[in-house]
């Protein structure tokens, strides 16, 4: 009894936590780890019903997510390999250095890929599968700071010449260079996607891994265990885009990615989270979505510490020092880390006595060995039902020592004295001399070195190299070639607005035999807005699960109908989302898939200024396909206001160099350039895409005039002559619905001022202004030549007079142009910011109604001593034109 009296609550406490543990224990070995999962979730419930709530939490321990009781054995020769990954990082390393000297400011980085080069190579030399596999290629988006290190590994593939290496970031140098980051624009055999944007890889590596799985539902490309990887930092993942999307790979089981996060836990600046601990955060977000997580925190020279560890007091300081703390100590040493780490506790110091200071300072973290991060990838791989995450503990500048292991400023560290050259070469033991060293010397095995042997061997397993690019360009066109002319004779008296004709082209174009299973019509909870629900029946929406429900309104014609084998995506409320769906689809034909036809309809004013990023990455990675900017124009969409009217996409599409933009008035203009675009992307397999604005105004569609394709195409042709001859005339340029009021202005110039106006419809000034530009450089280059004569000049003529440009859009886009029309040029359009107002209103507000246009081109005429002073005078009151009402673009 006098025992029992002295037991202490605290030692009560251990015996029924022991009690508990034993009979965990029990039940795990007897019965399993899913036994125990119950019985975990029944006890939760238990607890709950008694008021105890237990804390949601959805981070584990800062240990290894793989015990090392579970680690595979590793497949390869780690000597070897050690030794290739050694020589690949001195090459990026000298790369870097090299160019840097060459020429001081042209930038790079070491200490990326430094922190990452074991990730890299465990993949290369274990799962990366190259393009000839016989499940087909993987899918890398590679960190875009990492390039240094993919480029010097295809050196010592020899996919790469050394003048390459010495021209990095020099690509304009005789003997060729190699582009600063991910570019297929730049090097299109070689790199597939762009990704250093930070935070566009991730996001797209999430939408490409759901687009491989919608190609596999509807039967167009085998099942395959293809992976999508993609490695990205763990300052990226700050970006919105990075993790914005990471619900919808869980929510979709997407087995088939993979994220490999290097979290060196530094940034450009410094530290990510100094104060806390990414890993941690990252953990609890990625966990919450319902993904795979795996740490890679310590290497296995840890691993005899933690076994030695019985009271958990290591794992506990593990969790207790924050990233700030782990960053220091790899700035320091092993004294260091022996004082401040192992010396919070005695017990612990006691657990390292036994070591050297040189000893703790190379117990490693996990994402620097190869073994854990086998682990990891194979654990990745064999996943099943769920993405997986990788994070990855690693030191920033990894080997840089003092000039910049660990350091803050080590992300822009591009040069290197002697002494730290020497030293890395010391380090990493590289096979040069001092001299060799100092020189920056690339260092490339001889061919029949086992370590080349070996690289080549391990690349052929796995189906040749990576990163690769390889379109498939299968010429195809609609089984019906007239399948748009059915708009060229217009609607007669029926009202129809571009974007009805439009969902009526689309229809057509998937029902088509040839070409219409390669239609991916993409919307962003939208389709209603433009009319488009009638496709929801004919083709089905996607959803890898089929419909699970009936839904509410099955008993309608047009019900909203989930299938499995379903051809729209239904992206939700994301245009970064549907437009990285776009941007899989549109690239399927060069990333493992098939060419694809997309169409990605969405609020125009949601696009460009939305996910503009994402639209020059397209054009980047020759992106194929339509966008569609619905609802368009600042006075054409009425009532929505300020943030949904838009009068200036088409300026933020402009610098996109193989993006062709077109603003369509009329159906048949919009069918002419659908069947050209198809063309040129899908026969001709031009590396262009299209983005098309459309109205919602309902009128009435008129017939093609003869021979206006070519003109439509161009960007400009003459829609309607002047109704009758008068002594003074005009020309009247229109675009988009915009048109409409031009060609009432054309009537009252004619019935009540005896002007004569021209009517020409301007398709793309884009389009109007590069054909200028590029016919006054060729001038410019040739002056000895008879000079070339640009197509606006050509279409409109070289006599000075009078042209009025009206369009939905700012007055910068007709201005682009106004040089090659000579005489006065007038530009109607839409700046400023948009009001909640009806058409007729708004048209008046920014001056692009038929009075304003016609009055535009009286004064202008005046102004030229063309027409009489009072006539202008009668015409201000007749048109209702106030001369001192405010500029829109202030108010
Ligand atoms: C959208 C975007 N913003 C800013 C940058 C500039 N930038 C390049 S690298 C970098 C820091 C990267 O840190 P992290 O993601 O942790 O990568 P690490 O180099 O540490 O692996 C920054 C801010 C960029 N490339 N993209
Ligand atoms: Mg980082």
């Amino acid at each position: 009894m006098s025992d029992e009296k002295t037991l202490s609550g605290e030692d009560v406490a251990a015996l029924e936590t022991q009690d508990w543990l034993d009979a965990l224990e029990d039940t795990l070995y007897t019965r399993g780890a899913e036994r125990v999962r119950r019985l975990m979730e029944d006890l939760q419930l238990h607890a709950q019903r008694h008021g105890v709530v237990l804390p949601v939490t959805s981070q584990t321990p800062y240990v290894n997510t793989i015990g090392v009781a579970h680690e595979p054995p590793y497949p390869g020769n780690q000597e070897i390999e050690r030794r290739i990954r050694r020589w690949v990082r001195w090459n990026a390393m000298a790369m870097v250095v090299r160019a840097n000297k060459a020429e001081s400011g042209i930038g790079g980085h070491i200490s990326t890929y430094a922190s990452a080069a074991t990730l890299y190579e465990v993949g290369f030399n274990h799962f990366f599968r190259g393009a000839d596999h016989p499940q087909g290629s993987d899918l890398i988006y590679f960190q875009g700071h990492a390039t240094p290190g993919i480029y010097a590994r295809a050196y010592l593939e020899g996919r790469l010449r050394e003048q390459q290496l010495i021209n990095f970031r020099r690509e304009l140098a005789p003997g060729g260079g190699l582009s600063s980051y991910p570019h297929p624009w730049l090097m299109p055999d070689f790199w597939q996607f762009p990704t250093v944007s930070m935070g566009l890889g991730p996001l797209q590596a999430i939408y490409r891994a759901r687009f491989l799985r919608y190609l596999e539902d509807r039967g167009l490309k085998e099942p395959s265990d293809t992976k999508v990887w993609a490695f990205l930092g763990d300052g990226e993942t700050d970006e919105p885009e990075s993790l914005g999307a990471i619900t919808l790979a869980s929510r979709e089981g997407l087995d088939n990615l993979i994220f490999v996060i290097n979290c060196n836990l530094q940034r450009l600046d410094g530290p990510v989270r100094g104060n806390g601990k990414i890993i941690q955060e990252l953990e609890a977000i990625f966990r919450g979505a319902g993904w795979n997580v795996i740490k890679v925190l310590w290497g296995s020279e840890w691993d005899p510490l933690l076994a030695a560890d019985g009271e958990g007091l290591l794992a506990r300081r593990m969790m207790e020092v924050v990233d700030g703390a782990y960053q220091r100590y790899k700035a320091e040493n092993g004294a260091f880390v022996r004082e401040h780490f192992f010396g919070a506790d005695p017990r612990l110091a006691q657990l390292v006595a036994h070591m050297s200071d040189d000893e703790i300072w190379e117990l490693k973290r996990g994402g620097h060995d190869a073994g854990k991060v086998y682990a990891a990838y194979k654990a990745a791989c064999d996943h099943q039902g769920a993405p997986t995450v990788i994070l990855a503990k690693t030191i920033k500048g990894y080997g840089m020592g003092p000039a910049g292991e660990a350091r803050n400023i080590t992300h822009q560290q591009k040069k290197l004295s002697e002494d730290d050259i020497l030293l890395f070469k010391e380090r990493f033991h590289i096979p040069l001399s001092d001299e060799q060293a100092l020189a920056l010397d690339f260092f490339r095995p001889a061919e029949d070195s086992v370590e080349s042997q070996y690289l080549r061997d391990h690349r052929r397993v796995l189906g040749g190299p990576q990163p690769v690019r390889r379109p498939v360009n299968v010429p195809f066109a609609p089984a019906e070639p007239d399948l748009f002319d059915e708009f060229h004779g217009g609607t007669g008296d029926r009202e129809v607005s571009t974007t009805m004709a439009f969902v009526r082209l689309l229809s057509k174009l998937l029902r088509d035999a040839k070409v219409g299973d390669r239609v991916v019509p993409i919307v962003p909870d939208e389709a209603r807005t433009f009319g488009m629900e009638g496709l929801f029946r004919q083709c089905g929406i996607y959803a890898h699960r089929g419909q699970l429900y009936e839904p509410v309104d099955h008993e309608s014609l047009m019900y909203y109908k989930e299938a499995r084998d379903g051809q729209i995506i239904e992206e939700g409320i994301t245009e970064a989302g549907a437009m990285s769906s776009f941007i899989a689809a549109g690239t399927s034909y060069a990333a493992g898939g098939q060419p694809m036809i997309p169409f990605f309809i969405y609020y125009s004013m949601f696009g460009f200024q939305r996910i503009g990023d994402l639209a020059w990455a397209a054009g980047d990675m020759r992106c194929r396909g339509f966008l569609l900017g619905g609802t368009a124009g600042r006075t054409t969409l009425a009532g929505e206001g300020l943030q949904h009217q838009d009068g200036h996409s088409h300026l933020l599409a402009l610098p996109i160099p193989n993006l062709l933009c077109y603003d369509p008035a009329y159906a048949y203009e919009l069918a002419v350039i659908l069947r050209d675009g198809m063309r040129r992307m899908y026969e001709m397999g031009e590396d262009v895409y299209y983005y098309l604005t459309l109205g919602n105004e309902n009128y009435v569609q008129p017939a093609m005039p003869d021979g206006a394709e070519d003109g439509i195409l161009k960007g400009l042709y003459r829609f309607r002559s002047a109704p009758r001859a008068h002594p003074t005339s005009v020309k009247l340029l229109g675009s988009g619905s915009i048109l409409n009021e031009v060609v009432a202005a054309q009537a009252l110039l004619d019935e009540h001022y005896g002007v004569a106006a021209d009517v020409y419809s301007v398709t793309s000034y884009k389009a109007l202004h590069r054909d200028g530009v590029d016919t006054e450089r060729w001038n410019l280059l040739h002056p000895g030549e008879a000079a070339r004569v640009p197509y606006v000049t050509e279409t409109l003529g070289d006599e000075p007079g009078v042209v009025v440009a009206a369009s939905d859009y700012v007055k910068v886009l007709p201005d682009m142009i106004a040089k090659w029309a000579p005489g006065t040029f007038v530009s109607l359009g839409t700046d400023g910011f948009g009001r909640s107002e009806g058409r007729a209103g708004l048209r008046d507000f920014f001056e692009v109604d038929r009075r304003w246009v016609a009055y535009a081109a009286l004064s202008s005429l005046a102004r030229r001593g063309e027409l009489d002073a009072e006539v202008i005078e009668k015409a201000r009151g007749e048109l209702g034109i106030d001369a001192d009402k405010p500029n829109p673009w202030y108010v």
